[in-house]
């Protein structure tokens, strides 16, 4: 997490993304087909020089700055991402480095220059989307695979880089202070995080407080948007059109989402999700502290779609009652509420949780369970007078007695001002992620709460006051039963957490003396073809065989539709559970002892897929298989136990 810099982007929660292009004069039309969108280049195949020809239909009279800002504004958003490039390579702004730009349409202004003027107006931050990918750029890399007339002799990437660069430092000096710079169309095989690091590093020198999201660098894991372990993430992660299931305590992040079912302007969808879904959503964030970026496709006037414009005004309405139950909060304490979602901010006396209720009880009683602050007070902010709510303690619960019917069908807020920091009935946390050991286990446990102890009790007994105090770390050597519970003052000020330990017999090594003596490195066997999945190996004849250091891409003949299998001997240092796990861009699987540990297969991104198996100290049988298809190619082999962090599986275990 970084300091300061985040802090007005923490507490915005909420921001406009815009994205704006030559796209939007085909309108996600072509040939009779109109599925498509700001993609449409690349996925109706149309060749450059044909898609050029968009700049002179393009002049979006209509375009109104102060207009566009004051609609996010009124919507309650505190930040606007807009498309400098997307992966088109079409400049939206003024910019010397290439004539595709904005200022050789029919349209000759620069709507980035007017755009920051009104952020500026109305007190938004303005940000920048710049695509990284660019299918127009001659020194870019790779070309598309259907551009079969458009060679890449002469192509020199870190010329493009360069461009890059320039552009930045256009962006970065002719705009005034901007807040973020939101990379994209970082996955493709050219693009690494040697770069990634160099350009946060440049576009940081030139604005020393901006934002840049992870996609700057090479580690993004799929359509989660969260960055790979041990890999440059920049200061915040981007889940796009997809929410966390939970939050993510010490990750910044923001899911960008659309509206309807396209970012670029696609004049036949209509599949616009209703003004309630979106304030949900941004509620579902906030609650789990994230930050929700959501999409606008102006059209080639310059006009946003109507749809948009409706719910925006709708989402401002709402804001305009409850955006103190956003703006500044932090994730919920509570883990899950039957009725709606939680936000909290700390106050000067003490701090108030903001009840999103989603689901109007019928009784009139919201029940919050487990709170064992003594209550200030509690009212509804769609109330301008502030009635007091009856708020009665039933047990650890607080029951606050609603009106019969809800303020607002969609989500109605409670703030209830609690004395002191949220003080949840929460049970203390096994903080040891094994279940299974096979010589001892260091069981941690752990609560995040004030003036509280853990005592704990093994097998079916309850702790009481009278059970042992939890202090340091509890040894186990057979299978147990830990039981654990929060006590203040001798008394029990929580539920018991149970877990069950089991100790188990490792997989036996190979005896010394099976097998011919033992080298370095693993055997593999390369192959070529297309798929989808793995292939059956049995029946393919490699290309290419030899020996590796470990679990290398290297031998490979060709970037993309190709396959590996590696086979060798793995030397565990120490008889322990292990986990196992590829990241991989496509897909793999590992085996230990020919048994499948982890499965990462299919047609993916960078994913990340991990299993679990006991072994004993000594050798084992391992065998990794990978297959590409096309884009991006990467393979890395990563272990854990009890007593080793997550790495890179070293090389010195590896043996054939
Ligand atoms: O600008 C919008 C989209 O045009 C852009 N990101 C949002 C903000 C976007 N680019 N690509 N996609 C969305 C989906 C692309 C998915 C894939 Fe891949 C690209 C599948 C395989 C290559 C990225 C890298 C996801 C998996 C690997």
């Amino acid at each position: 997490m970084q300091p300061d810099r985040m802090s007005w982007w923490r507490n915005a929660r909420f921001g406009m993304f815009i994205h704006w292009g030559l796209y939007a004069v085909p309108a996600g039309e072509w040939n009779g087909k109109t599925g498509y969108g700001e993609w449409i280049r690349n996925s109706a195949e149309i060749p450059l020089e044909v898609y050029d020809q968009f700049r002179s239909r393009f002049n979006p009279v209509q375009f109104d700055a102060d207009g566009w800002v004051k609609m996010a504004h009124d919507a309650g958003m505190k930040y606007i991402v807009i498309t400098s490039k997307h992966h088109d390579g079409f400049c939206m702004f003024d910019t010397k480095q290439t004539d595709f730009n904005i200022m050789t349409t029919p349209f000759k202004r620069d709507p980035m220059k007017e755009l920051a003027a009104a952020c500026k107006k109305y007190g938004l931050k303005f940000c920048f989307y710049h695509s990284i990918m660019d299918w127009h750029h001659p020194d870019y890399l790779p070309r598309r695979e259907w551009e079969k007339d458009r060679g890449a002799k002469g192509a020199d990437f870190d010329r493009y880089v360069a461009y890059m660069k320039a552009q930045l430092k256009e962006l970065l000096t002719n705009y005034g202070d901007i807040g973020v710079l939101w990379f994209d169309g970082e996955w493709e095989n050219t693009w690494n995080d040697k770069y990634g690091k160099e350009i946060y590093q440049y576009v940081r020198s030139l604005q020393p407080d901006i934002l840049i999201n992870n996609r700057v660098g090479a580690g993004r894991l799929d359509m989660e948007g969260l960055t790979k372990e041990g890999a440059f993430g920049g200061d915040f992660g981007t889940p796009e059109q997809q929410i966390p299931a939970t939050g993510l305590p010490g990750v910044d992040w923001e899911t960008c989402m659309t509206m309807n079912e396209h970012w670029g302007y696609n004049r036949a969808d209509k599949n616009f999700k209703t003004a309630g879904e979106m304030i949900r959503m941004l509620t579902d964030i906030a609650s789990k502290g994230g930050n929700y970026l959501l999409n606008v496709g102006p059209d080639a006037n310059g006009l946003f779609p109507p749809e948009s414009v409706d719910r925006l005004a709708a989402i401002g309405q709402w804001m305009q009652v409850n955006g103190a139950a956003i703006y500044g909060t932090k994730a919920s304490p509570f883990r899950d509420l039957s009725w709606g979602r939680c936000t909290q901010k700390m106050t000067a006396a003490g701090s108030v949780l903001y009840l999103h209720i989603f689901d109007w009880p019928n009784n009139g009683q919201l029940e919050l369970p487990g709170v064992l602050n003594t209550p200030e007070e509690a009212f509804l902010l769609a109330d301008p007078g502030k009635t007091k709510l009856k708020i009665l303690r039933k047990g650890d619960a607080l029951v606050i007695y609603l009106p019969l019917k809800a303020p607002d069908s969609v989500n109605s807020v409670v703030a209830l001002y609690l004395h002191g920091k949220p003080d949840l009935t929460d049970p203390p946390e096994f903080k040891t992620d094994f279940n299974t050991f096979v010589d001892s286990l260091q069981v941690v446990l752990a609560s995040e709460r004030d003036n509280v102890e853990i005592r704990y009790e093994t097998g079916k007994s309850e702790p009481l006051n009278s059970s042992r105090l939890y202090l340091y770390p509890v040894t186990i050597k057979a299978t147990t039963t830990l039981n654990a519970r929060c006590f203040r003052g001798g008394k029990p000020v929580s539920g018991t957490i149970t877990r069950e330990f089991v100790k188990v017999t490792p997989f036996q090594a190979l005896s010394p003396h099976q097998g011919t003596a033992f080298n370095t490195g693993v055997r593999f066997e390369y192959y070529e073809g297309t798929w989808d999945s793995l292939p059956d190996f049995r029946t393919l004849k490699p290309v290419k065989e030899g020996v590796v250091a470990d679990f290398l891409l290297t031998p490979r003949g060709q970037d993309d539709l190709f396959s590996f299998k590696y086979e060798g001997y793995v030397l565990i240092p120490q008889s322990s559970v292990y986990v196992f796990y590829t990241g991989s861009d496509d897909g793999s699987r590992l085996w230990i002892d020919d048994h499948q540990v982890v499965n990462n297969d299919g047609l993916h991104g960078l994913a990340e897929k991990s299993g679990s198996m006991a072994l004993a100290k000594g050798y084992h049988k391992i065998r990794v298989a990978f297959f590409e298809r096309t884009g991006n190619e990467n393979l890395v082999v990563y272990v854990r136990s009890q007593y080793l962090p997550k790495q890179k599986l070293p090389r010195e275990w590896l043996y054939h």
